[in-house]
């Protein structure tokens, strides 16, 4: 796929750039996806890429929140198919949880590509958007969701997830758990939990701390959540990208 030699120091973030790439040209990203991954890039150097104490924070009460849904649904975009298609498969068969399309950038082309992708990278069922179920609050393509998936969730979980949507799902008293590097975003400061790093590193880590969550009790697991406080992790994260931590 590529040539970076092993030994380049921005070895890693290359790789990544080649899958947003590669998801352009297998019809699975959106073009835009180019540039918000630049984005994320400059904020994930910002933040030392790695991941830090506010995000591993973040990670451990989106396992416990996630055990406590009733029905949690993960949304996915161009953007995560192409760079983390095989975590999140392993986090819907984990939380025995829908995966649902979901994308900004209206395409039914795109749409059935992602569907496509997931149930190649293992996926046992991938749910897509519909006329039938429509969320309030909300104009783009983002409002056709499936009526046994996002429209009947109680918590979404969004990787990469625009500002809009998610301030719809927050009105239609969902909870919404994100990850975003940029602190700032909207979403960021609208999602119950945000998640401050880059997908690539966050995933693997929530699905590492929701198997040994699952023996929990859910008073352990409301505990957690109830002692989490997103403005708290956002102050951290820009303490953090200011230098002063
Ligand atoms: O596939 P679609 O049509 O749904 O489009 C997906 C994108 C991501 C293009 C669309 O939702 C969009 O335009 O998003 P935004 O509003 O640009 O927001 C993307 C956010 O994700 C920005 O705040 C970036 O900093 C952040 N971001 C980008 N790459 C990563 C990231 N956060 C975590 N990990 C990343 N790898």
């Amino acid at each position: 796929m590529n040539d970076i030699p092993k030994s380049h120091p921005r070895y890693m973030s290359l790789n990544i750039r080649d899958a947003i790439v590669a998801g352009v040209e297998q019809g699975i990203t959106s073009i835009h996806g180019l540039i918000a991954h630049g984005r994320g890039e400059a904020f994930d150097y910002l933040i030392g890429e790695k991941t830090q104490s506010f995000a591993i924070k973040a990670v451990r009460t989106a396992a416990a929140m996630l055990l406590l849904a009733e029905h949690p649904v993960i949304s996915v975009n161009g953007n995560a198919a192409a760079l983390v298609p095989d975590e999140l498969v392993k986090l819907g068969k984990t939380l025995n949880a829908p995966l649902e399309v979901n994308i900004f950038h209206a395409s039914g082309e795109r749409e059935q590509a992602i569907q496509r992708h997931l149930l190649k990278h293992g996926a046992v069922q991938v749910l897509m958007p519909t006329k039938q179920a429509q969320l309030l609050f909300i104009d783009s393509n983002r409002k056709f969701v499936h009526p046994e998936g996002i429209f009947k969730a109680d918590v979404v979980f969004v990787p990469l997830e625009d500002g809009d949507r998610c301030e719809a799902l927050r009105k239609m008293h969902k909870d919404v758990i994100t990850i975003d590097l940029n602190p700032m975003s909207r979403t960021a400061k609208r999602a119950s939990i945000t998640i401050v790093d880059n997908v690539v590193r966050a995933l693997p880590l929530l699905i590492q701390e929701i198997q040994p969550l699952q023996k929990a009790s859910p008073t352990v697991l409301k505990e957690i959540v109830s002692g989490y406080s997103n403005e708290d992790i956002l102050q951290d994260a820009l303490q953090c990208i200011r230098g002063e931590q």
